[in-house]
């Protein structure tokens, strides 16, 4: 028999490449014949004692399959090769979609009793991660009835199959080969969910790494906002911005040129925002400016406000993130407080640059996966920042704060 899979769902597809299972159950549940049988290759006898990557493919068929050691009975050895799918599902997550696990194929050999059946807490919590095919090995249809029901109660589980992957020739019966097309055609119909979740996985990944840049992009320019050569700072910031940007772009996957670089940091300049941000700065409620002193202070004081705002302001679990962050760094004390403040704000701003850039580049990305035609970098940062502008004018009452009396 011909089987084939994926050509039901070319965007999902083209957006993962494959479909890369892993391929869980009991040790001679016939997982690796399953997969033998699958992909035309033959078996070996070998008992698999280890993860096989690269995985096992067929050319024109969009899968991958990873074949795993067996759970044996034995708790300790069970519990040593969980450990090993569990940091394998986890190490692969956070790569490009193409390569992460997309589903399971958690095999039960048809002859299983309930005291040797895998724990169903364990399936639970690879579900909550993957979407899990329970395929039922070597299914003669003697197999005792308790078990298909069973495995379809497990709400987690999103299809059962059974499987007989070679022929099975006893005294009793002489079954074929079936099922291993119902188990690629319920595996295709969850291709559109995968790719999806395979996508948000790989953004989520690049967005958080991007942060840890940001953090440290901010220090930086709060280090350079602080240095006693006044006549440097500003090209000494607007370097490192741009290598900051340059920094969150290679973490998407993108190597662009200083001049669009320079020209994307200079967005947040025209907003107007580094005014608004000073102003609010200058202004914290409740702050007597006699008694701060030092960045620590300003940072605080800031911290507190944001804590105490609604959370529809853009950006405020990040920022209240970001604070510690630039506080971590620490300056020796002694600057004068308008120094401090100044030194917070361009901090600041260039913290609100790089969230705004890391938004923007999710958009970039998210539409190179899903094949749409790539957005303008440029105006879709000047856009996100000047809609965060509006928010952040009514998030923190611009207007109605009077001006700090110096
Ligand atoms: N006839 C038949 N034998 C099978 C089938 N699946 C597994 N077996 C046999 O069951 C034994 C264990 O299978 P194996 O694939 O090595 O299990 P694994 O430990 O899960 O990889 C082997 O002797 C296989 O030949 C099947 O679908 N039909
Ligand atoms: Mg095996």
């Amino acid at each position: 028999m011909v089987l084939s899979f994926g050509h039901r769902f070319p965007t999902a597809i083209k957006q993962i490449k494959r479909c890369n299972v892993l391929v869980i159950g009991s040790t001679g549940a016939g997982k690796s014949t399953l997969i033998s049988s699958m992909l035309n290759f033959p078996i070996s006898d070998s008992v698999t004692n280890s993860i096989s990557n690269p995985p096992y493919q067929k050319p024109g068929l969009p899968i991958a399959i990873y074949d795993t050691p067996g759970l044996e009975n034995n708790k300790k050895q069970q519990d040593r090769v969980k450990d090993q799918i569990a940091k394998f599902i986890k190490q692969q997550k956070y790569k490009e979609p193409e390569d992460q696990i997309h589903a399971i194929w958690y095999c039960v050999n048809s002859q299983v009793t309930r005291e040797t059946l895998i724990d169903r807490r364990w399936i639970s919590s690879i579900a909550k991660e993957l979407p899990v095919i329970a395929v039922i090995t070597r299914a003669s249809g003697v197999e005792k009835s308790w078990l298909e029901p069973f495995l379809r109660g497990i709400s987690e589980i999103k299809k059962v199959i059974p499987v007989m992957a070679v022929r099975e020739k006893t005294p009793h019966y002489d079954i074929k080969p079936y099922g291993l097309d119902s188990l690629l055609f319920g595996t295709e119909h969850l291709l559109e969910e995968i790719a999806k979740k395979a996508i948000l996985n790989a953004m989520k990944s690049k967005a958080d790494k991007s942060f840890g840049l940001c953090i440290d992009g901010c220090a930086k320019v709060l280090t350079a906002r602080l240095l006693p050569v006044p006549m440097m700072q500003t090209p000494l910031v607007a370097t490192l911005q741009s290598w900051m940007l340059a920094d969150i772009s290679k973490t998407f996957g993108y190597n662009f040129d200083g001049k669009l670089l320079s020209e994307l940091c200079a967005v947040i300049g025209t907003t107007g925002i580094e005014v608004e941000l000073a102003q609010i700065l200058n202004n914290l409620p409740g702050v007597n400016y006699d008694n701060i002193q030092t960045v620590h202070d300003v940072l605080s004081q800031f911290g507190v406000m944001l804590n105490g705002m609604t959370d529809a302001l853009p950006f405020k679990d990040q920022l209240i993130d970001l604070l510690p962050g630039l506080d971590n760094f620490n300056p020796v004390s002694g600057f004068p407080i308008f120094r401090c403040i100044a030194a917070v704000t361009t901090a600041l701003c260039t913290g609100f640059l790089a969230l705004a850039y890391i938004e923007a580049m999710k958009i970039y990305k998210q539409a190179e996966y899903e094949g749409e035609p790539l957005p303008d970098i440029k105006e879709t940062l000047k856009y996100l920042v000047q809609q965060w502008m509006e928010a952040i004018k009514i998030g923190f009452g611009i207007g109605s704060i009077p001006a700090f009396a110096n």
